[in-house]
């Protein structure tokens, strides 16, 4: 068994900040890049919190070469980035014209970083959209009109990029696209039924029948990568699936016990167990009944055993409480109230700039074993893993490069895989911190931080590594010489 300096230094250790297109790279229509549903999204009063958007972001797509620097002077072993449907076929579909113009700057970014010996795992797709398939029907709530526009911006992405890239991520957090995009209406394109915040979704339906057409379309990428890339380009393929540890909120009750198994069903094995078992987890069939779509043959033989690895995104816990009443039709959690403090008022973690985010390292080994031992011991890529800081926006900057906070996480956080590794045996080969440098934070805008790296979006996007960053390299770098 490789020792766990091989497991962790030998394959990828920084990024994925840049790693989300609309995140990062700014310029949505040079070269012909067209709308995402994230660009049209924004535009709707009230949806980001600061009301920016993506249009200058880190300027990433003129910067790319300082951006491949900058990883390499901090150490970075791999890159792992996304690429912009809308960059690369704008109006998105099958019989839609490439943009040779948009690829181009992607195969100059992979090109860039073997360069300067690192190697690139990329994302297919970070929830940007094309807008013209929302509009031309419906996106992913048309399933097999979709599927088929997927497949086909993947075959393109494989073989203009298929000889360099080893590493290929379908989506990043189906979950995310099916729920903050269909069910609360957080994320583009900000479907609800909640008709204060949206005229249109429907929450009871809608993320399921997106979260079946988004796993049936990994699945047939998949098969295509596997058909006609694979044996000749040598890489791997699998999706990246977000997932927070669950505590019960009294650890007496049985009841909260069993809602925290449900709760990390809901959210995660909602995609893993078709992925590795061939069916939706029978918590979900319980609850949802008709309401969850069921896999048909066709499909079936599709998803399962589509992952050649796991990529796995995390960042904090949360207590769990159970509910006695019944699930609400828009229930997407499982039937249980999600909370910050145990029974006796313990937080689970400090608080950060993100409401949702309370670092407990603890929760990082026990999750990842859980997803080994429930999957039969996958190998598994951290795709991303970080945090922001409470009130970093407003701190001198002094402070803000001494973040001593996100470099304390970053310990904690990477302690407890070294111990999921060397003695939980799980089969871990690759870490990412997200992210390598500020970005748009979403719906959160830019008054939400992640970086390692400042981004100075008054100074012209100047970068400043902070403090956290450093300790990321020298973690690992003791990690690979002990
Ligand atoms: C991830 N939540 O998203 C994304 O993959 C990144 O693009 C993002 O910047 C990063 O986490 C930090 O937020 C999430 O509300 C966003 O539970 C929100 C949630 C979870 C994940």
């Amino acid at each position: 068994m490789p020792q766990r300096g091989e497991y962790l230094c030998g394959a990828l250790q920084e990024i994925r900040a840049k790693q989300s297109s609309y995140q990062i790279e700014g310029a949505p229509h040079e070269d012909g890049r067209a709308d995402s549903i994230w660009d049209t999204f924004c535009r709707i009063p009230g949806k980001i919190a600061d009301g920016t958007n993506g249009d200058v972001a880190c300027d990433s797509y003129h910067r790319y070469k300082e951006d491949v620097a900058l990883l390499k002077q901090l150490g970075a072993k791999a890159y792992r980035f996304s690429i912009s449907w809308s960059r690369v076929i704008p109006l998105g579909g099958r019989n839609d014209p490439v943009n040779d113009a948009g690829l181009q700057y992607y195969i100059n970014l992979v090109d860039e970083l073997h360069a300067n010996g690192i190697v690139p795992m990329v994302t297919l797709f970070h929830w940007d959209l094309p807008q013209a398939l929302y509009d031309r029907y419906g996106g992913f709530m048309n399933q097999g009109e979709y599927v088929q526009d997927y497949v086909n911006f993947a075959k393109v992405m494989f073989k203009a990029m298929g000889s360099k890239v080893k590493h290929w991520i379908t989506y990043n957090e189906p979950w995310c696209s099916s729920i903050l995009g269909y069910s609360i209406g957080q994320f583009a394109p900000g479907h609800t039924s909640d008709r204060k915040k949206s005229p249109i979704g429907d929450s009871s339906t809608e993320p399921w029948l997106v979260g079946h057409a988004l796993l049936v379309s990994h699945g047939a990428a998949v098969k295509l990568y596997r058909e006609e890339f694979k044996q000749e380009d040598g890489g791997t393929i699998g999706i990246t699936l977000n997932g927070d540890w669950v505590e019960p909120w009294d650890s007496n009750e049985p009841k909260d016990v069993e809602a925290c198994e449900r709760k990390l069903e809901f959210s995660i094995s909602w995609f893993a167990d078709p992925i590795y078992k061939g069916e939706y987890p029978a918590s979900m069939r319980k609850q949802l009944g008709d309401r969850l779509p069921t896999f048909t043959e066709a499909e079936r033989a599709l998803v399962q055993g589509s992952n050649d690895f796991y990529g796995m995104n995390h960042y904090c816990a949360n207590y769990i409480k159970h509910k006695s009443t019944d699930a609400e039709p828009q229930d997407y959690v499982g039937n249980l109230e999600m909370l910050l403090e145990d029974k006796g008022g313990q937080s689970i973690g400090p608080e950060t700039q993100s409401p949702w985010l309370r670092p407990y390292p603890k929760g990082f080994r026990k999750l990842i074993k859980w997803i080994s031992d429930r999957y039969g011991r996958p190998i598994i890529y951290v795709t991303e893993n970080g945090t922001s800081l409470k009130g970093e926006n407003d701190m001198p900057m002094e402070q803000i490069l001494g973040d001593d906070f996100r470099a304390e996480y970053f310990r904690g956080y990477i302690n407890a895989l070294a111990e999921a590794v060397t003695l939980d045996n799980v089969d871990c080969r690759g870490y990412m911190a997200w992210s390598l440098m500020d970005n748009f934070e979403w719906a959160e805008g830019y008054e939400t931080r992640f970086g390692v790296t400042y981004v100075d979006y008054e100074g012209g996007q100047k970068r400043y590594p902070k403090k956290s960053a450093k300790v990321v390299a020298e973690v690992f770098t003791s990690l690979c010489q002990s």
